[in-house]
């Protein structure tokens, strides 16, 4: 395996840090096979089509495999080297019947008073502004963010915080354009929000957490998957 690298030192100025090609085009492939089988399962179960399967590693192997796949263990030990574990993930698909944007929002409004986290977005797509690609604002973790219910109808019941009170520089923004297979790694802190998905091409993406391994805080019972790895 070649080292794959991260600047820490830029990780922590901005909040984020962008890997290029940890997962090769046939991987994306398997993966995006298996959240298809995943999310098809669900919807002939319940009938609904929702833009949001919680929960991939708990459902299946591969995706469990992923948790901890060395190329991704690699930057995340860089990053949190007083030891990582596994939370939970998401799949978030955007596509012709999702074109919705992902409001702007930090992630930590969805687990308050719990231990950091940070989160890996990696898409199966290659993400575009124009397919829907995740958008940053950088250095925005070095502040606090005030949040508001959003119009959940309008993102399919999918995200219910929003950062109306944009407080940034718009030079901040930064639209991560990424090929499939490379990943954001960010931290729970910075604010982020998705590009709309205009031309309703796919745009799957699988969005991983972790933070530094501690007893269970009752927020964490709710993710069977979850498991320490360093
Ligand atoms: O993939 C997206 O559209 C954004 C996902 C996101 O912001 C989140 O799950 O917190």
């Amino acid at each position: 395996m070649n080292a794959i690298l991260v600047d820490v030192s830029a990780y922590e100025r901005d909040g984020f840090a962008i890997v290029p090609n940890i997962l090769s085009p046939p991987e994306c492939d398997q993966f995006k096979q298996e959240a298809c089988r995943l999310i098809r399962e669900r919807e002939c179960s319940t009938g609904k089509v929702y833009p949001v399967y919680l929960g991939a590693a708990a459902a299946s192997e591969r995706f469990y495999q992923l948790t901890d796949d060395p190329r991704i263990v690699a930057i995340l030990r860089a990053i949190m080297p007083t030891g990582i574990m596994f939370l939970s993930d998401k799949l978030v698909f955007k596509s012709e019947q999702a074109k919705f944007a992902t409001p702007w929002h930090i992630d930590a409004a969805y687990w308050p008073n719990t231990r950091p986290k940070l989160s890996v977005w990696l898409p199966l797509d290659d993400a575009t502004a124009s397919n829907g690609t995740l958008t940053v604002v950088r250095g925005s973790h070095q502040h606090e963010w005030k949040h508001n219910r959003s119009d959940t109808h309008e993102t399919l019941g999918a995200f219910q915080n929003i950062i109306r009170d944009r407080q940034w520089n718009p030079r901040d923004e930064v639209i991560c354009n990424i090929s499939r297979g490379s990943a954001i790694f960010f931290s729970d802190k910075l604010v982020h929000s998705s590009c709309s998905n205009t031309t309703g091409a796919d745009r799957f993406t699988i969005i991983s957490t972790y933070h530094a391994p501690a007893a269970d805080e009752v927020f964490d019972k709710d993710y069977p998957a979850r498991h320490v790895i360093l």
